[in-house]
């Protein structure tokens, strides 16, 4: 059912053709930090409101199939820098849990790395490698100080630090966090003014860098903490959302609407900026998140809803890992939609695509993402690529121990999940019940037989690190 395509024509000697002769485009990645992927107009949010991301999707593409390859922060940030899935890099679960080891549940989670090894090489090391002026901006989340961007490829890093949350988005960005009062601060931004906020001030920083570049090309890697918790957004904000609240609305925290309209206010800023310098025609702007909303509760309000789609932040349902993308890049189908399923893994090889670079061989060898470069400029088209894999062997809020297999065949879009507690399955057909509603597990033996099999092929040739049975736990209940 592949369709293979000879039309790849645009590609002019490896580099994409549309930006300035004269040199390489520019990159903005903008990631946010828990948004689900409907807590933006372009993708049907009620509350909230999002202006600049309308624009963005107006004079780019719009993806209502991307998906973070992991259902929380650091895997996919990991993802996001060398092209690989989170299961072959061992990187399946935040830092600090990782650092705290397996747990002993129903199931013994297995023991996976914390910090992204120097020997992946980073788009950051790629892009530098070719001229690129390299730029941290906020969450990083890879690593301790010896992992921090600046052993990376990245020249500059404003922000990034070994952890995942501020203890709060007000200056002066410190104080306790957590239940343990771990004490946080954001490195890099010790100067400030009262009532500063972090989303504007990390824009501030970005918008320097961009300058300091000066008319080298630039990777501005720019990783807003927000949307994550502690949800605080501006008073005047979050006073005009608490009022909208109606009836019949799925959103319904102010002070996290508050956070996405800030967000996107700032997403109004770089595209201004980039307009205001001339640089929006030889500069690519990808938005998107690093896993689905936070559905939990938050100082007694339920922070996002994901409807229509399943669960949320944790959870390997399209809730969990679907997330909003937004690509726009000079010549490219603005104002399109793109239905292809893609994955965080493919930055990396897309960016090289667009960029006119091979990277490195060796490392390109292991990559599991693949260029969707083309469907800048032809949205309707497919990928060769029929399955997505995500694997998320350790417990939260949402879920249990879990893998997935998505596969496309005819007209089918099967997701199959297996839970390592007892080995239950559940089987979707995304292609007519995207929110995971109906379970035709037993009504297709066969689709889960086949897809059972390749998932745990995908195991073994990534080398995923599993969860082993406990044999001080009691029988999981089935
Ligand atoms: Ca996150």
């Amino acid at each position: 059912m592949t369709r293979r395509s000879f039309l790849g024509c645009c590609l002019a000697g490896g580099a994409w053709r549309g930006f300035a002769a004269s040199g390489r485009p520019n990159f903005v990645f903008i990631l946010a930090d828990d948004l689900g992927w409907a807590d933006t107009t372009p993708y049907g949010a009620d509350l909230h409101e999002t202006p600049n991301l309308e624009r963005l999707a107006r004079e780019g593409v719009r993806f209502t199939r991307a998906y973070a390859a992991s259902p929380v922060c650091s895997p996919t940030r990991g993802s996001i820098q060398t092209g690989k899935y989170p299961a072959r890099l061992r990187i399946t679960i935040w830092r600090e849990a990782a650092l705290r080891g397996p747990e002993r549940r129903a199931v013994i989670t297995p023991a996976v790395a914390a910090d992204l090894p120097h020997e992946e090489v980073t788009i950051a090391e790629v892009l530098r490698e070719a001229g690129y002026f390299t730029i941290h901006i906020g969450k990083w989340h890879l690593g301790g100080a010896e992992h921090y961007p600046e052993t990376q490829g990245y020249d500059v890093n404003i922000g990034g630090s070994v952890w995942g949350a501020p203890a709060t988005y007000f200056w002066p960005y410190r104080g306790p966090f957590g239940q343990a009062g771990e004490y946080r601060y954001v490195p890099g931004l010790h100067l400030g003014r009262s009532g500063e906020y972090l989303t504007d001030r990390l824009t501030d920083e970005a918008l320097k860098m961009m300058d300091a570049a000066a008319g080298r090309p630039f990777f501005l890697n720019l990783c807003y903490h927000t949307v994550h918790t502690p949800i605080e957004g501006k008073p005047e904000l979050v006073e005009h959302y608490r009022r909208r609240i109606a009836p019949g609305l799925h959103h319904r925290n102010a002070g996290y609407a508050a956070m996405v309209r800030c967000l996107d206010e700032n997403v109004g800023r770089l595209l201004r900026y980039l307009d205001e310098r001339g640089l929006a025609a030889n500069t690519v702007v990808i938005f998107t998140s690093d896993n689905g909303g936070y559905i939990n509760v938050w100082r007694g309000e339920q922070v996002t809803d994901n409807y229509p789609l399943r669960s949320g932040k944790g959870s390997l349902y399209e809730g969990g890992i679907r997330v909003p993308l937004i690509v726009r890049a000079p010549g490219c189908a603005a104002g399109r939609t793109c239905e292809e399923p893609v994955c965080s893994t493919d930055f990396y090889p897309t960016m090289l695509e667009l960029a006119g670079l091979k990277g490195d061989a060796k490392h390109n060898a292991t990559v599991d993402g693949i260029s969707f470069a083309k469907l800048l400029r032809r949205p309707e088209e497919r990928l060769e690529r029929d399955e997505l894999y995500f694997h998320y062997p350790h417990y939260y809020a949402t879920t249990t121990p879990v893998s997935a297999i998505l596969r496309r065949e005819g007209g089918r879009q099967w997701k199959l999940l297996e839970y390592f507690e007892g080995g239950r399955v559940e089987l979707y057909d995304l292609a007519g019940d995207p929110g995971e509603q109906r379970d035709l597990a037993q009504q297709f033996p066969d689709v889960v037989r086949r897809l059972r099999e390749r998932l745990h092929a995908w195991w073994k040739q990534v080398g995923a690190p599993l969860p082993t049975p406990n044999p001080e736990a009691r029988p999981a209940a089935n």
